[in-house]
């Protein structure tokens, strides 16, 4: 039962909850499909993972059909526009790194930071989903969890002379996840996921996730939260 979603008194089928619903579904849409891509160029930048990582990018696609469904359930179109323009400084970075061959960069945004996002969000969103939502979402985040291990995994291995594009890849895409915090934060408060809760999550995932590659408490205080003001 829809215990939480009725002590916030949120329904699912007012204006107000489906105009929100409208930008955040098509974001994780957006999200997922961009998931999809860049696990696929991972795969021709990482040949000795290439299996793994296509079987990944093919796990977004699923998570991207998962959400299309929950849009299409409570009667809304996702505005896709928004989502594109939304995801636009990450994606640009993204493809930049990767025409450059940057790798560890390419992981990090991709891996690390937007896994990170995902997690957290879909973590403060599973409580106060719709029944069929939640079902759907509580899926994909334990698939979430394993992309990000990938992550974990391959930087960890590669730690030492990664290191230095790590901090540099973090000064440069960490303060656009603050901004698409912000962006997102009053459509977020509609569907009765805080601003605070989130960011809380997202510091969570990625402080440990930095700690599991073999970053120093030290540098994951100073790390995770650059760019964080306001
Ligand atoms: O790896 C993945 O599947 C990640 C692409 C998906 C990102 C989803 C982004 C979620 C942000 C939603 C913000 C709502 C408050
Ligand atoms: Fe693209
Ligand atoms: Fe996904
Ligand atoms: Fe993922």
């Amino acid at each position: 039962m829809q215990q939480l979603a009725a002590e916030f008194e949120i329904d699912f089928n007012s204006e107000k909850y489906k105009d929100a619903y409208s930008r955040i579904n098509a974001i994780v849409i957006e999200g997922e499909q961009e998931a999809h891509e860049n696990y696929i160029t991972l795969a021709q930048l990482l040949p000795k993972s290439q299996e793994e990582l296509i079987r990944l990018s093919k796990m977004e696609s699923r998570h991207k059909k998962g959400f299309e469904a929950c849009g299409r359930n409570l009667q809304v179109t996702p505005d896709m526009e928004f989502a594109k323009k939304f995801f636009l400084g990450l994606h640009e970075n993204f493809q930049n790194a990767a025409a450059e061959g940057k790798v560890v960069t390419c992981l990090l945004i991709q891996s690390l930071i937007i896994e990170c996002f995902a997690i957290a969000a879909y973590n403060i969103y599973i409580p106060v989903a719709d029944d069929f939502a939640r079902k759907i979402t509580e899926g994909v985040v334990k698939d979430e969890y394993s992309h990000l291990n990938f992550g974990e995994v391959w930087l960890k291995e590669h730690f030492t002379e990664s290191k230095a594009e790590l901090e540099a890849a973090n000064r440069q895409n960490l303060p656009i996840v603050w901004k698409m915090l912000n962006e997102v934060a009053d459509d977020a408060q509609v569907l009765a996921m805080e601003k605070e809760a989130l960011v809380e999550d997202f510091m969570i995932q990625y402080g440990e996730a930095l700690s599991n590659i073999g970053f120093t408490t030290r540098d994951i205080m100073r790390l995770s939260a650059y760019g964080l003001t306001g």
